[in-house]
């Protein structure tokens, strides 16, 4: 199945992170690594006042459960000092789950789709660069749900690149 994972830092130092992030959610068996879209810096929505984060986007094939690959996710998390603090808070990393396969899922503990993914630029702006066919399960396709949202918190950052998993 596709697998669309969505990275995010607003703390320390961010494009490591996410390369970081990159290198480590592919280490272990399991997920084979598609295509990362560019880096954007992005403003924040949501939370307290806070930094700018940089996001990404990664697209993988795997067969590994969902739950197997939201620990993974969270294991990533853990490894970049990641804590668990406020909600919408500040974050060395944001490691999510943004959609696996075309599967529907409102388990609280993972809900599927991403509940908010349609609505953020932040991700589907990465997402269509790095899969411009994107369709968001239920949502419809991410080239036109883009048509809809404000993307001026959106810049892209030329100047970094994420590299395939090491
Ligand atoms: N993540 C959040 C809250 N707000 N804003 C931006 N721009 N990027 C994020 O990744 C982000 C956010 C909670 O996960
Ligand atoms: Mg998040
Ligand atoms: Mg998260």
């Amino acid at each position: 199945m596709r697998v669309v994972i969505a990275l995010g830092s607003n703390l320390g130092r961010r494009i490591e992170n996410l390369q970081g992030a990159v290198d480590a959610l592919f280490e272990a068996p399991g997920l084979t690594f598609v295509a990362a879209s560019p880096v954007y810096e992005t403003e924040p929505v949501g939370g307290p006042t806070q930094s700018a984060y940089l996001n990404a986007v990664v697209v993988a094939e795997s067969m590994l459960d969902p739950r197997t690959l939201l620990e993974r996710a969270h294991s990533v998390e853990n490894a970049f000092g990641r804590e668990r603090a406020e909600r919408w808070g500040p974050r060395t990393l944001d490691v999510d789950l943004i959609a696996v396969g075309t599967l529907m899922s409102d388990d609280p503990e993972l809900t599927l789709p991403h509940p908010r993914a349609h609505e953020r630029a932040f991700v589907l702006v990465p997402w269509a660069q790095a899969d411009p066919a994107a369709v968001l399960p239920g949502r419809g396709s991410v080239a036109a749900l883009l048509a809809d949202l404000d993307q001026s918190g959106v810049r892209l950052r030329t100047d970094l690149v994420l590299e395939p998993p090491a």
